[in-house]
């Protein structure tokens, strides 16, 4: 721009449109200064530095659109690699940083986007109850207790567990305790549909009595217990022990599961501060202490998560399930496997000790069941019909 031509525009400023002026600035011909100098009007001037203001907010939403563009398609590909957890993309689905047709689109199978959907749209909240408030477990059923420690696998195995039985048959109705039962519904409910049980919150409780028919006919009850791995964290002086030690203190025969994390173990990343190859033993001595191990007819070392040991430490290794998750045993938790021996020796003998393996099955995201592993369930179940208590005459519908 000539100097004669820029004097003519400043002289005649405020004869100029707001647009043409903003042009000019926007050029670098004239500065907002020069025509301030110049005796450009307030009006003009106020008019100007709105306008100016408007264009950096559109320019702003602009790099946003292009920043969240970015942003969601760092998700997707953390999403396709399975590098995020389920709870995660609720988030991103809540917030409309993602949609499921992104997730369709980048490739997921429509199993676990179906999956997702469910876990994004269930309530998920389950009625679960402090250890005083629980019903007792009647009497003349066989208690099987899960011990274990937080994220061991506990929950997803019972629901694993009673899934396996309702879809072979061999479940039976029980209504002895209704929560309980809507309790079982949902977790079977919730496997089928693809999605794992939710981290049981810090001192809640839940007690399913279930009823299993064996190949004969006969009915067998059991008390069920689902504990927040938390408890067993310390067991010494620990009043929540205490509390569910009295819970437990009945005179039925017990079956108790102790869910061995074979990953939390081989991974020394882990957040667990907890040793399960120094709480276990210390559990076991003090079931024994209490009387409940007078009454317990087997105790079963389940080898839980099996499923990442047999892709990583066993990946070569073509010996059976069973002697592979013997053979883990005897590494890991040797002192655990002889403290049950010892344990047996102190009350008669009479104490069954079985050593399983134990998958749910592939998991994407922490919560979402790819595949479901039947056999693993299926021995579990069979080995708790084969353990437990009978009622005579006690055949059954099947539970549907
Ligand atoms: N790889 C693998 N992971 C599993 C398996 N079972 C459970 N998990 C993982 O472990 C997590 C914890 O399982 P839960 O069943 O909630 O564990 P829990 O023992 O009930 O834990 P608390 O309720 O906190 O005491 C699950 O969300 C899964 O991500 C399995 O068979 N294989
Ligand atoms: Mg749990």
């Amino acid at each position: 721009m000539t100097e004669i031509k820029k004097n003519n525009i400043l002289i005649n400023c405020n004869t100029i449109p707001v647009k043409n002026i903003l042009d000019i600035i926007k050029n670098g011909e004239i500065t907002l200064d020069e025509f301030i100098t110049a005796g450009l009007s307030q009006e003009t001037i106020k008019d100007v530095v709105l306008m100016q203001a408007k264009v950096k907010t559109e320019t702003k939403t602009q790099e946003d659109i292009e920043a969240l563009e970015k942003q969601k398609q760092i998700n997707i590909d953390k999403i396709i690699k399975g590098k995020i957890f389920a709870e995660e993309i609720k988030g991103l689905i809540n917030k409309k940083a993602i949609t499921f047709d992104d997730i369709s689109d980048a490739g997921v199978a429509p199993k676990i986007v179906n999956a997702l959907k469910y876990y994004c749209s269930a309530e998920k909240i389950t009625r679960s109850y402090s250890v005083e408030d629980l019903p007792s477990m009647e009497e003349g059923r066989t208690d099987v207790y899960f011990v274990g420690l937080k994220g061991s696998g506990k929950s997803t195995m019972i629901a694993g567990l009673l899934n396996i039985a309702h879809s072979t048959g061999v479940l039976l109705p029980d209504s002895y305790h209704a929560a309980g039962l809507t309790f079982q519904t949902n977790l079977i409910q919730d496997l089928t549909r693809g999605v794992l049980p939710l981290a049981t919150p810090s001192g809640s409780y839940n007690y399913i009595a279930a009823s299993l028919n064996d190949a004969n006919n006969k009915r067998h009850p059991l008390n069920i217990v689902d504990v927040p791995g938390e408890l067993y964290n310390s067991i010494q002086d620990n009043a929540e022990v205490s509390k569910f030690l009295k819970y437990i203190n009945n005179n039925n025969k017990k079956i108790l599961i102790f869910v061995i994390d074979s990953l939390e173990h081989e991974n020394s990343s882990s957040n667990n501060t907890y040793d399960q190859s120094v709480v276990f033993p210390n559990i076991l001595q003090i079931f024994n202490a209490n009387g409940v191990l007078a009454k317990t007819d087997a105790i079963y070392l389940v080898v839980n998560k099996f499923d990442a040991i047999k892709d990583s430490k066993y990946a070569y290794d073509d010996r059976p399930n069973g002697d592979l998750a013997l053979d883990f045993l005897n590494q890991d938790f040797l002192s655990l496997k002889n403290n049950c021996l010892a344990a047996r020796e102190d009350n008669k003998n009479s104490i069954k000790i079985k050593v399983m393996p134990f998958s749910i099955g592939s998991i994407s995201y922490g919560s979402i069941l790819n595949t479901l592993e039947k056999d693993f369930a299926k021995t579990i179940v069979n080995q708790i019909t084969k353990d437990s208590f009978v009622i005579r005459g006690g055949a059954g519908k099947v539970f549907n």
